[in-house]
């Protein structure tokens, strides 16, 4: 062969590989009896993320993990700090949970820079920004989209009234659930000339800001008659503040949401919510079959998607048990 031929080659190489630069495929993960994994959570405030952290642990033995757990508190800043130590410990792969969508950049590109393969549970980033395949080896997770537009699809089956005055408690801002829940809900919704969405303002996916982000908005907007909130915390905290203004939630506001807790699935058995599209935070074992794979040079899917279910007053008391 000679030069120009080897080089149409190496460039035939190269598009064969997608967007892959030449030289620029993802770390290989050795085979190793024991692994140390680094899982970086976001904060410990909700069932949700508590959940999340006890299924790595418990998955831990039966795959091999030494794991290094720790815990951002809250803050993308202390995130990408715990990330940038798991790699001075020598990580042979990271799981992350990225808060937020572009803040968590930098701990993706050094962790691919360090040769530690990197795979997104739970939250992704900003596409533009790292990609799946080259930046980190996938996503594991749900379709954000799509629950929020399972959500619009119940509340219009299921809304009574002439007019839905809607109330939105987004999530954390600039975290890809909170983008994609809301982007799915508002599109649905809109289709259905009875609704409109008067406010919609971030409770940051928790309880308490979510009641308080409540309280406020029942003030601007008394005839509020549906909440859909991004997560079942931020629900429940609206339902104490609707409580608390002399509200009856299930009769006189249809609550809506995101996840399957415990506590929401009581509010559904109670009828003071009406529906939550499941959001698993059992991402242990999956995160150790795909990683895995991975050692064992298979290639992967750049979005593990997980499948959600749906609760409601039809089959919540037959899954509170297994709630979190
Ligand atoms: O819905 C919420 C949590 O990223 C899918 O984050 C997750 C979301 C989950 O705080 O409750």
């Amino acid at each position: 062969m000679n030069r120009r031929i080897l080089l149409l080659a190496a460039t035939a190489l190269s598009l064969g590989a997608g967007s892959l630069a030449m030289g620029q495929s993802l770390p290989p993960l050795e085979k190793k009896d024991r692994y140390k994994v680094g899982f970086s959570q976001m904060e410990s405030n909700n069932p949700w993320r508590i959940a999340e952290t006890k299924s790595f642990h418990d998955t831990a033995e039966a795959c091999n993990w030494d794991l290094i757990a720790t815990d951002a508190a809250g803050s993308a800043a202390k995130q990408v700090a715990d990330v940038d130590s798991m790699i001075a410990q020598g990580i042979d792969v990271l799981f992350l949970p990225p808060r937020e969508e572009k803040p968590l950049i930098p701990a993706v590109k050094k962790a691919r820079a360090a040769g530690i393969p990197t795979f997104l549970v739970d939250r992704s980033v900003d596409p533009a920004a790292a990609k799946p395949g080259v930046d980190f080896v996938a996503f594991l997770g749900s379709d954000f989209i799509d629950q929020g537009r399972r959500v619009a699809d119940w509340t219009i089956a299921n809304f009574k009234g002439d007019k839905g005055v809607i109330v939105q408690l987004e999530g954390t801002t600039g975290s890809s659930p909170a983008n994609d829940r809301k982007k799915g809900f508002d599109d649905a919704i809109a289709a259905d000339s009875r609704f409109e969405i008067v406010a919609s303002q971030s409770g940051d996916f928790a309880r308490d800001l979510g009641r308080q982000v409540m309280e406020t908005l029942l003030q601007a907007h008394p005839d509020v008659n549906v909440v859909y909130a991004h997560n079942d915390e931020m629900a429940i905290g609206a339902i104490q503040a609707l409580e608390l203004a002399g509200r009856k939630p299930g009769e006189d506001v249809l609550v809506v949401s995101i996840d399957g807790t415990r506590d929401a699935l009581q509010a559904i058995i109670d009828g003071k919510m009406g529906v939550t599209v499941e959001s698993s935070p059992f991402f242990g074992p999956l995160a150790c079959e795909v990683m895995n794979r991975y050692a064992n040079g298979e290639e992967i899917e750049h979005w593990v998607q997980v499948q959600d279910r749906i609760f409601t007053q039809d089959n919540a008391a037959k899954h509170i048990d297994e709630a979190y």
